[in-house]
C-alpha cells in the first residue's frame, strides 16, 4: 500500500455470463460498482476494482453449438468482439483494474487446485446425483426446493437428472453460515438475510454436487477425466484468482483480500452467501466483508431478458443521451437495494429535470453571469450577507450525509443529498436577485459575493459527482477553472472567498423534446431483421408471356444425389401424364433425397429440357429463397398431398 493512501479497497462485480450481448440490468451493477471504485479513489484509497466474464458451462456450449462455433470462439466474440463486453465497459466508461476471464490459463489451473485442495481435506466426496436440473441456471435443485414444479430462479422448466458426481460438504457449514449471516453484517441488505435463512437453510442444507459429466466445456478434474468443475466453484473463486491465490500471474493477494464487498444481483446471493463462504470455510480462508444483493432493473415492468425482447440497449441509450446521464440515471433513480423499473420516459424526464434545469441550468447561468457583470474574473473581495451562511452550512451537511450513504451503498440517497444543494444554490439566485444588484455600482461587491458562492456550491457539488458523471464533473471543473487542488475529496471545505476565472462552455445536458426522442427511440430499437429478400424485378411481364408458363403440381416417386456432383438432386416424378418425368435440381445442400420421396411439388414443366452433368432435365421445381443471418435458406413448395399429380397451377 502506498504510504499516501488512506488503505486498500477491493470490490467486485459479478463476472457476466457472455451467453448473448449485455444490457442495461448488466451495466447497472457495473455502474455501481464503478461509482463506489471511483469514490473510494476520490477518498483516497487505493482501490482494486475487479469485473470479467464467466465463460464456462453447459449454456455455452450448446450456444456455440447452435451458432457453428467453438465454445472458446462463441465466446471470445461476446468478449472481445464488437459491441462486445470490453465495448461495452468501455463506453460506459468502467474504470476496472482487472479483468478476468474464466478461460484464461492461469484461472484454470488455479481451479483445479483449489477443487484438489477440498477433496484431500474431505470436504469433496464422490457419489451419484439424482434430482432436478435448470439448464438455463446451470443449478440443481431438490424436489423441496421448486417452486410449483419449476426453478425457484427463473421460474423455467427442470429436468430429471443423474449422474455420478462430486459432492461438496455444504451441510457441514450450515450452522456457521447462519450464525454469519445472522449475527454479522456479512450480507445486506438485511431483507435478504431473512430470505436466505429461511429459504435455504432453515429447511435443510443438502451437500452440493460440484461435478458434471454431462458436458465438457468447463475446467476439467484433473485427477478424474470425464468430470468438469461445476461452474459455480469456477465462477466464485475468480475472486480470489484474480489476486493470484492458487497462481502466479498476480501477487495481490496479501493486499486486497479479503474483499471489502462483492456487488451482486439479487437472484444469485444464495451462491454468494452461503456457498461462497462455505468454500472460503473448508480452505480456511478469510471472508469477504460483505456481499451486497441489489435489486433488478425490470423494464416497462417485466424482467428484462432477450427472450422477452425487452432488453434495453445502452449503446443506443449513451448515443442518445449521453454516456454520464445514463450512469445518472441508473443510479439516482434505483434504491441500490430494491427493483426499479425502467422506462425511457422515466429517463428522459430524470434527465430534463435534475440534468437540464438543476444542474445544467445552475452552471450555465452562474458562468454566464460571471461573463456578463465581471467578464468571467471574481476578484478578491466582496460583501458578504447572512443568507451566505446557509450555503456554508448546508454544504457541510450535504458532504457529511453524503459520505455516510455512499459508504452503505444508498447511491440514489447521496445523489438527493447533491441535490438538496443544487436546489438551494438555484434558490439562492432567486432570492439575491443578481440582475437586480448588477444595475449599481453600490450593489456589485455584493454581487461579487453572491457569484463567487454560487461557484463554490457548484465547485463541491462537482466534488461529489464525480463518482458518478466523471465527465460532467470534469466539464464543470473546466468551465470554473479550478485548480486541481481544489477537484479532490478532501478540498471539500467551503471557500469562496478565492479568486474565480470562469469560462462560458457549451450547455451540459440541453433540454430533451420528449415526444420525438420517444419516437426516434422506439424506431432505433426495433430489432432488424436478419431475414432478408431478394430485391423485386423492375422488368414487367406482358400477360400473355406469364400465361405460357405451365405450372403442376408433381409427385416425387423418386429421388437421389447424382454422382459427382455436391449440388443437384434427381427427380423421378409423377405428373399425371401416365410417363414419368426427370428434373435435376441444385438444391442438394438443403434436403435429404430420402426426406422428399412421396411429396407434392410445383414444377413448370414447358422449359426446353437441359443437359446437366450429362443428364437430361425437363422442367424446374419452384422453391422460395431468403437469405437468414447472411445464410441462404431454400424451402421447395409443397403442396396439399390431396392435390392429384398433373393439376395446373393457374
Ligand atoms: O449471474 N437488473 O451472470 P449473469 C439488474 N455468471 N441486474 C441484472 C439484470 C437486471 N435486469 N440482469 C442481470 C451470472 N443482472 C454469473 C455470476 S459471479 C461469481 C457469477 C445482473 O451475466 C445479475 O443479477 O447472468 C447478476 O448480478 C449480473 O447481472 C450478472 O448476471
Amino acid at each position: 500500500m502506498c504510504e499516501k493512501c488512506k488503505g486498500n479497497y477491493y470490490i467486485t462485480t459479478p463476472i457476466y455470463y457472455p451467453s448473448a450481448n449485455l444490457h442495461i440490468g448488466h451495466a447497472y451493477c457495473t455502474v455501481a460498482t464503478d461509482a463506489m471504485a471511483r469514490y473510494k479513489r476520490l477518498q483516497g484509497y487505493n482501490v482494486k476494482f475487479l469485473t470479467g466474464t464467466d465463460e464456462h458451462g453447459q449454456k455455452i456450449e450448446d450456444k456455440a453449438k447452435e451458432a457453428g462455433v467453438t465454445p472458446q470462439q462463441f465466446v471470445d466474440n461476446i468478449v472481445l468482439g464488437e459491441k462486445g463486453v470490453l465495448d461495452l465497459w468501455k463506453l460506459m466508461n468502467i474504470s476496472y483494474d482487472r479483468f478476468i476471464r474464466t478461460t484464461d490459463d492461469y484461472h484454470v489451473a488455479a481451479i483445479q487446485k483449489i477443487f484438489k485442495r477440498m477433496y484431500e481435506n474431505g470436504d469433496i466426496y464422490k457419489g451419484t446425483y439424482s434430482g432436478k436440473y435448470c439448464k438455463p441456471c446451470e443449478s440443481f435443485w431438490t424436489e423441496s426446493q421448486l417452486v410449483d414444479g419449476k426453478c425457484p430462479d427463473c421460474g423455467r422448466e427442470v429436468q430429471d437428472a443423474q449422474e455420478e458426481a462430486y459432492f461438496f460438504k455444504l451441510s457441514k457449514y450450515a450452522d456457521r453460515i447462519q450464525d454469519l449471516l445472522e449475527n454479522t453484517d456479512f450480507l445486506e441488505p438485511r431483507s435478504r438475510v431473512h430470505e436466505m435463512v429461511n429459504n435455504f437453510i432453515k429447511p435443510g442444507l443438502e451437500d452440493l454436487c460440484v461435478s458434471r459429466t454431462s458436458f465438457t466445456w468447463g475446467v476439467p478434474v484433473d485427477f478424474d477425466p470425464g468430470h468438469v468443475v461445476y461452474v459455480w466453484i469456477d465462477a466464485l473463486f475468480n475472486y480470489m484468482t484474480a489476486l493470484g491465490f492458487e497462481n502466479k500471474k498476480y501477487s495481490d493477494l496479501n493486499d486486497f483480500w479479503p474483499a471489502d464487498v462483492h456487488f451482486v444481483g439479487k437472484e444469485i446471493v444464495r451462491f454468494h452467501s452461503i456457498i461462497w463462504p462455505a468454500m472460503l470455510m473448508s480452505l480456511d480462508l478469510p471472508l469477504p466483508k460483505k456481499v451486497y444483493g441489489h435489486g433488478w432493473l425490470n423494464f416497462n415492468g417485466e424482467k428484462m431478458s432477450k427472450s422477452r425482447g425487452n432488453v434495453v440497449d445502452p449503446y443506443i441509450l449513451s448515443e442518445k443521451f449521453g454516456v454520464d446521464a445514463l450512469r445518472f440515471f441508473l443510479l439516482r433513480t434505483f434504491p441500490f437495494g430494491s427493483d426499479g423499473n425502467f422506462t425511457n420516459e422515466l429517463l428522459m424526464a430524470t434527465i430534463n429535470t435534475d440534468l437540464a434545469n438543476t444542474l445544467g441550468n445552475l452552471v450555465s447561468r452562474t458562468v454566464a453571469m460571471n461573463q456578463k457583470y465581471f467578464d468571467g474574473t471574481l476578484e478578491e473581495g466582496g460583501e458578504a450577507a447572512e443568507l451566505d451562511s446557509d450555503l456554508r452550512v448546508l454544504a457541510a451537511d450535504v458532504c457529511a450525509k453524503y459520505e455516510a450513504q455512499m459508504d452503505r451503498f444508498q447511491f440514489s440517497v447521496a445523489l438527493n443529498e447533491v441535490f438538496r444543494l443544487l436546489d438551494r444554490a438555484n434558490k439562492y439566485i432567486d432570492e439575491t436577485t443578481p440582475w437586480i444588484l448588477a444595475k449599481s455600482e453600490d450593489t456589485k461587491p455584493r454581487l461579487l459575493t453572491v457569484m463567487k458562492n454560487l461557484c463554490e456550491c457548484i465547485r463541491i457539488a462537482a466534488i461529489l459527482i464525480t463518482p458518478f458523471m466523471p465527465e460532467t464533473s470534469e466539464k464543470i471543473f473546466a468551465v470554473l477553472n479550478v485548480p486541481a487542488d481544489r477537484q479532490v475529496w478532501d478540498a471539500q471545505a467551503y471557500c469562496a472567498d478565492v479568486v474565480w476565472n470562469t469560462v462560458v462552455g457549451a450547455p451540459l445536458f440541453p433540454r430533451l423534446d420528449v415526444e420525438k426522442e420517444l419516437k426516434e427511440l422506439e424506431k432505433l430499437s426495433k430489432p432488424k431483421s436478419t431475414i432478408e429478400i431478394e430485391p423485386y424485378s423492375e422488368e414487367k411481364v406482358d400477360f400473355d408471356t406469364f400465361c405460357k408458363s405451365d405450372f403442376r403440381a408433381v409427385k416425387v416417386k423418386d429421388c437421389c444425389n447424382v454422382k459427382k456432383s455436391d449440388k443437384l438432386l434427381q427427380f423421378t416424378l409423377d405428373d399425371g401424364t401416365g410417363t414419368d418425368r426427370q428434373i435435376l435440381s441444385g438444391i442438394a445442400r438443403f434436403y435429404k433425397p430420402e426426406e422428399l420421396i412421396g411429396k407434392t411439388l410445383v414444377a413448370i414443366t414447358n422449359l426446353p429440357p437441359r443437359k446437366m452433368m450429362g443428364r437430361e432435365s425437363c422442367g424446374m421445381l419452384l422453391s422460395a429463397v431468403h437469405t437468414e443471418k447472411g445464410e441462404e435458406k431454400l424451402n421447395l413448395i409443397m403442396l396439399d398431398d390431396a392435390i392429384p399429380a398433373g393439376a395446373k397451377l393457374c
